[in-house]
């Protein structure tokens, strides 16, 4: 099966899209794989103890977290996973760890194993905005991302990875920022796992950046 997680609402909002995609698309069957979706907390202490039972729970062979990246205009593909935490505003805990590392003595990063170039072409053809992002920040999404990586590193047949979303269009009138359509989202976040599921080797194709 598919594991995809989303968030609960945090900073002030009052929904968070990546879990309401995600929900859309529980029970769904994609390239014959059953999709499940399950909502993690917006906290440092429990969202990897969340995701770490989910992984035990359904065994899945393809997991994809998402989480809101608001101000992003388009589907955000998250190609690396940075063992730091530096917290801009406190979790939905309250807590706001400040440059500590998420697993003290373990690597520095990790990268995506979905097949983030194939996504991105695959997204572009269906006329869905989309970029390969190159920091997934360093807040609870970054975290359970890396959780998520380190959690597979020796199940490298289980590919996973992070895709952020943007606000909803209410959200970004809101903010006076980029929004986008649930049901693109929803069907971005669907031509991610089909493309995930089907792709034996990821596409070459650019999609870095300058600074
Ligand atoms: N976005 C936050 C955490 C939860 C979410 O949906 C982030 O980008 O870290």
């Amino acid at each position: 099966m598919v594991l995809l997680t989303g968030f609960v609402p945090f900073g002030g909002e009052l929904i968070n899209p990546s879990w309401q995609a995600v929900a859309a698309l529980d029970g769904r069957l994609i390239a014959g794989h059953r999709v499940r979706a399950v909502q993690l907390p917006c906290e440092f202490e429990s969202a990897p103890r969340a995701l770490r039972a989910a992984l035990r729970r359904y065994r899945p062979s393809l997991v994809i977290a998402t989480g809101q990246a608001g101000g992003r205009a388009g589907l955000s593909l998250e190609r690396v996973a940075l063992n730091l935490i530096d917290a801009r505003i406190a979790d939905n805990a309250g807590l706001q760890p400040i440059d500590v590392p998420i697993s003290p003595r373990a690597p520095l990063a990790c990268l995506s194993t979905l097949p983030i170039k194939s996504a991105l072409l695959a997204l572009r053809d269906a006329g869905i905005e989309a970029e390969v992002s190159q920091t997934a920040g360093t807040f609870v999404c970054n975290q359970v991302f890396y959780v998520l990586m380190r959690a597979l590193v020796r199940r490298p047949e289980v590919r996973a990875g992070f895709v952020h979303v943007p606000w909803l269009p209410a959200q970004a009138a809101r903010h006076d920022g980029p929004g986008m359509a649930l049901d693109t989202i929803v069907r971005g976040l669907e031509v991610i796992v089909e493309t995930s599921l089907n792709t034996v080797a990821d596409a070459c194709a650019p999609a870095g950046a300058e600074c």
